[in-house]
C-alpha cells in the first residue's frame, strides 16, 4: 500500500523487499536468520533484511581492517572531501530517506526531515573539523628538544544504534570517524533495518564513486547476539553505543573488559524546572514539543515538569489545554503531531507506567489509552498522557520511552527544584524556564544541574549538532556530535625529538657510561 509516496522513496534509496543485511560497502552478502521490518504507521511488513552470521562477520572485518590501511594515509582534508559528498548525497535524498525514517520508525515527517538535517549539518561540521584536528605544542624541559603531540587514527570503530534516531546516530559517529581515518561498522537497530540499508546504498554510493575500497562503511544486523561479535572483539578499539541502560552496561563492561573504549549514549530522565519567573508562552511550546514530540521516545524526551506552587496551576492549565489540541495519527501525514509508538511491547511499557503512577499515588490530568479503529491499525497509537506524581515515585525515577509527563511541584527557591531535578540516576538534558537571571546562573552553576546538556528558556530535546552531544551518571558519559567530540575517535600521541648530539635525561637524571 502506498503510503504518502513511500513506495517511490523505498525505489530512491535501493531498498527491496528483501536486503541483504551484511555489507563491505557495495558488497551485499548475508546468510543469517530473516529480520522483517514492519512499519507501526499502518503495520504493513515494509521489507526483509537477512542477519550477519558469525562467518559473514568475519568477512566484514576482513574488509574493515584493510579498508583502514589505505583510508588512514590518505590526508584529512581529502577524507573531508569524502564527506563532503557523502553531505550532498543526503541533500539529494532527503526527502526520500525523511519518509523512510517516519514510516519505519513513526514519527513525524518533519522530524524524520530533521535528522536528515542533522546528519547534513554534522558532515559539514566533519568537513571543516578535517583541517583542524589540532594537537598541542609545548616546550621540553631538556635543551635543543621539541615535544608536540599528535592525533592518529584509532581503527575499527564499531557503532551500536537504537531505534529512535535510526539514521542521523549513526551519522553523527561515522562522519567524525571517517574524517579522522576510521572506517565504521554499524549495527543498527534490528526494530529499523531499513534506515541502514538505505544509508549503507548512499555510503556505499559515494566511496564507489572514487574508487575507494569497500569496508570504509560497512553494515551489520541482527539483534544483541550480532552486536556483541563487535563488543568482544579485540580488533574494534571504539565501541560507540546508544541504547537503554541496561544495554550500555553490559556493553561497557564487555568492553572494559578487553580494555577497549567505549562511548555510551544511553537514557535520559529529563526534565524542565519552571519557576515563577517563567514564560509560560514559551513553556508550554517546550514542554510539550519536548514531551510528545516522536511520540516520547527522544532521549532527550521531557520527563518530568518541577513547577513552583505558585504557577502551578496556571501552568498545568495552559498544558492540559495544549494537549488537547494534539492530533494523533499517521506521521507521514503532515498535519499531525504524534505518530505511533515504535510496536506493541513499548505501547504495553506506557500502559504500565500509567497503571504503575496511579498505584503510587499519583493523579492522571490528561489520560492515556491505545487508539484504535481505522487509522490505527497497527496497535502502536497512544494518547499522551499526563500525571500528577512525586518526584521519588519509582515510575518518576524510571525511564519510559513513551509520552508519559509527569508533573511536580516543587516550594521555596530554585535551589528545591534543582535538587528534585538532580536526584534520579540518569543525567543526559535539562531546562529551566526563567527570566531571572540569578536562578537562570544557579541552575548553569557547579552546584545546579548535574546533566550532560542544561538550556535555560529551551526544552530538554532538539540539541543542535554543534555542541558535545551525552550525559553523566546511567546516561554514560560519553559525548559525541559536536565540540571536540571527535578525539575519542582517534589516539594520541606525544612525540619528543632531540635535535642536538647531546642525550640529556629528564628529570635531570644523571646516567654516565
Ligand atoms: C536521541 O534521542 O538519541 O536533542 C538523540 C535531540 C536530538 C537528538 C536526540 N538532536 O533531541
Amino acid at each position: 500500500i502506498d503510503n504518502f509516496g513511500i513506495e517511490k522513496a523505498l525505489k530512491t534509496l535501493g531498498v527491496q523487499s528483501i536486503n541483504q543485511g551484511t555489507s563491505t560497502g557495495s558488497n551485499w552478502f548475508s546468510n543469517g536468520e530473516v529480520l522483517e521490518s514492519f512499519s507501526p504507521v499502518d503495520g504493513q511488513l515494509i521489507g526483509k533484511v537477512k542477519s550477519t552470521t558469525k562467518d559473514d562477520y568475519s568477512r566484514v572485518m576482513e574488509a574493515a581492517t584493510s579498508a583502514f590501511k589505505t583510508w588512514r594515509t590518505m590526508p584529512a582534508p581529502q577524507r573531508g572531501e569524502i564527506v563532503r559528498q557523502f553531505g550532498d548525497k543526503l541533500r539529494e535524498k532527503k526527502e526520500a530517506l525523511g519518509k523512510l525514517v517516519s514510516y519505519e520508525m513513526g514519527k513525524s515527517y518533519q522530524e524524520g526531515l530533521g535528522e536528515v538535517q542533522e546528519m547534513i549539518d554534522i558532515c559539514d561540521f566533519a568537513v571543516g573539523l578535517s583541517r583542524q584536528l589540532h594537537g598541542l605544542t609545548m616546550h621540553s624541559e631538556r635543551p635543543g628538544h621539541r615535544m608536540y603531540e599528535q592525533y592518529h587514527s584509532l581503527g575499527v570503530v564499531g557503532i551500536i544504534s537504537a531505534f529512535n534516531f535510526p539514521v542521523a546516530v549513526w551519522a553523527w559517529n561515522t562522519a567524525l570517524a571517517w574524517i579522522c581515518g576510521d572506517v565504521c561498522v554499524w549495527k543498527p537497530s534490528e526494530k529499523t533495518p531499513l534506515c541502514g540499508i538505505a544509508c549503507q546504498n548512499i555510503a556505499a554510493e559515494v566511496f564507489a564513486a572514487n574508487n575507494l575500497p569497500e569496508g570504509i562503511s560497512c553494515l551489520i544486523n541482527g539483534d544483541y547476539k550480532v552486536g556483541e561479535f563487535m563488543t568482544k572483539d579485540k580488533r574494534v578499539p571504539l565501541i560507540s553505543a546508544t541504547g537503554s541502560t541496561r544495554m550500555g552496561k553490559i556493553v561497557a563492561q564487555e568492553v572494559a573488559g578487553r580494555l577497549g573504549k567505549s562511548l555510551l549514549e544511553l537514557g535520559g530522565n529529563n526534565a524542565i524546572i519552571v519557576t515563577p519567573d517563567a514564560d509560560i508562552k514559551m513553556t508550554v511550546i517546550g514542554a510539550v514539543f519536548g514531551a510528545v514530540g516522536t511520540c516520547g521516545q527522544r532521549c532527550t524526551s521531557t520527563r518530568r515538569l518541577i513547577i513552583h506552587e505558585s504557577i502551578y496551576d496556571k501552568v498545568k492549565n495552559a498544558i492540559v489545554d495544549a494537549y488537547g489540541q494534539l492530533r494523533i495519527g499517521n506521521p507521514l501525514d503532515e498535519n499531525n503531531h504524534v505518530g505511533p509508538l515504535i510496536d506493541t511491547d513499548a505501547v504495553k511499557m506506557y500502559q504500565n507506567a500509567l497503571t504503575k503512577v496511579v498505584e503510587e499515588g499519583g493523579k492522571i490530568v490528561v489520560e492515556g489509552g491505545v487508539l484504535s479503529g481505522e487509522g490505527f491499525e497497527s496497535g502502536c497509537y497512544v494518547k499522551p498522557a499526563i500525571a500528577e506524581a512525586q518526584p521519588h515515585f519509582e515510575i518518576v525515577q524510571h525511564e519510559t520511552f513513551a509520552p508519559v509527563l509527569y508533573l511536580l511541584k516543587y516550594s521555596g527557591d530554585v535551589e528545591n527544584a534543582i535538587d528534585i531535578q538532580n536526584e534520579v540516576a540518569q543525567g543526559l538534558s535539562s531546562a529551566i524556564m526563567t527570566n531571572n537571571l540569578r536562578e537562570a546562573e544557579r541552575f548553569l552553576s557547579v552546584a545546579g544541574s548535574d546533566c550532560g546538556i542544561a538550556n535555560v528558556n529551551i526544552g530538554t530535546s532538539g540539541a543542535e549538532i554543534g555542541g558535545a552531544f551525552g550525559g553523566e551518571k546511567e546516561t554514560g558519559g560519553g559525548r559525541e556530535s559536536g565540540s571536540d567530540a571527535w578525539k575519542v575517535y582517534m589516539r594520541r600521541q606525544t612525540n619528543t625529538i632531540n635535535y642536538t648530539t647531546e642525550l640529556p635525561l629528564a628529570q635531570g637524571i644523571k646516567f654516565d657510561l
